[in-house]
């Protein structure tokens, strides 16, 4: 069973101004259906045909660049549309789990906001910053370069990403062009909170302890 690229749940200008229409169109028809084809082909009579993607990610280490770039590329995108809504921005409600842990381990959403924007704004070249859970269930921010990710068995810092922002150009030229930090600080205003807090429910095994 070929990988599909996935449904977006919103319209192609429903992020603006944050995300402007023309950049989404191009990212999810071009791009991300890019990844998605050359994946499949890559995988097409493999042992890795019929395998959850996650998977497939977690010993990338043994298979070829084509299977990381492209997994890496259908994974990411994947999770960047989802934890992206026109209902998203601002702080999730303080009662939820993901703001207790943004507080507990970075002291306030603010420092989080800071601290996130940093690994964002610093990823030289092509790339990606991650909001992660660790295997002792705290968060910690990240970055990778081209279509790595925090699940891969080839990244120094290993965890379940909840949070991603594609820092490529493809992703903000067009509207940003070389002011990077300005899309970083839009993002912020398109955040599907709640997507991002299932995220973290599902990975954080002590939930409850928070
Ligand atoms: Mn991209």
């Amino acid at each position: 069973m070929a990988f599909q690229l996935p449904d977006l749940s919103y319209a192609y200008d429903a992020l603006e101004p944050h995300v402007d229409a023309r950049t989404m169109e191009i990212h999810y028809s071009k791009h991300h259906a890019g990844y998605t084809s050359k994946l499949n082909a890559a995988i097409e009579g493999t042992d890795l045909d019929g395998m959850k993607i996650e998977d497939i990610l977690m010993h990338i280490s043994e298979h070829s660049m084509a299977v990381r770039n492209n997994g890496g590329g259908y994974y990411n995108h994947k999770l960047f549309w989802e934890v992206m809504s026109p209902d998203g921005g601002g702080e999730p409600s303080e009662r939820t789990n993901i703001h207790k842990a943004i507080v507990r381990d970075f002291g306030s959403f603010a420092k989080f906001k800071e601290e996130f924007s940093a690994a964002a704004g610093t990823r030289f070249g092509s790339g990606w910053a991650w909001l992660c859970v660790s295997g002792s269930d705290h968060l910690f921010i990240t970055s990778t370069p081209n279509q790595d990710n925090p699940l891969m068995d080839v990244v120094e810092n290993q965890g379940t990403p909840i949070l991603g922002l594609d820092v490529w150009e493809h992703a903000y030229y067009l509207n940003y062009q070389n002011r990077r930090p300005d899309y970083v600080n839009a993002f912020f205003n398109v955040i599907n909170w709640q997507e991002v807090t299932e995220r973290f429910n599902a990975a954080n095994k002590g939930a409850s302890d928070l």
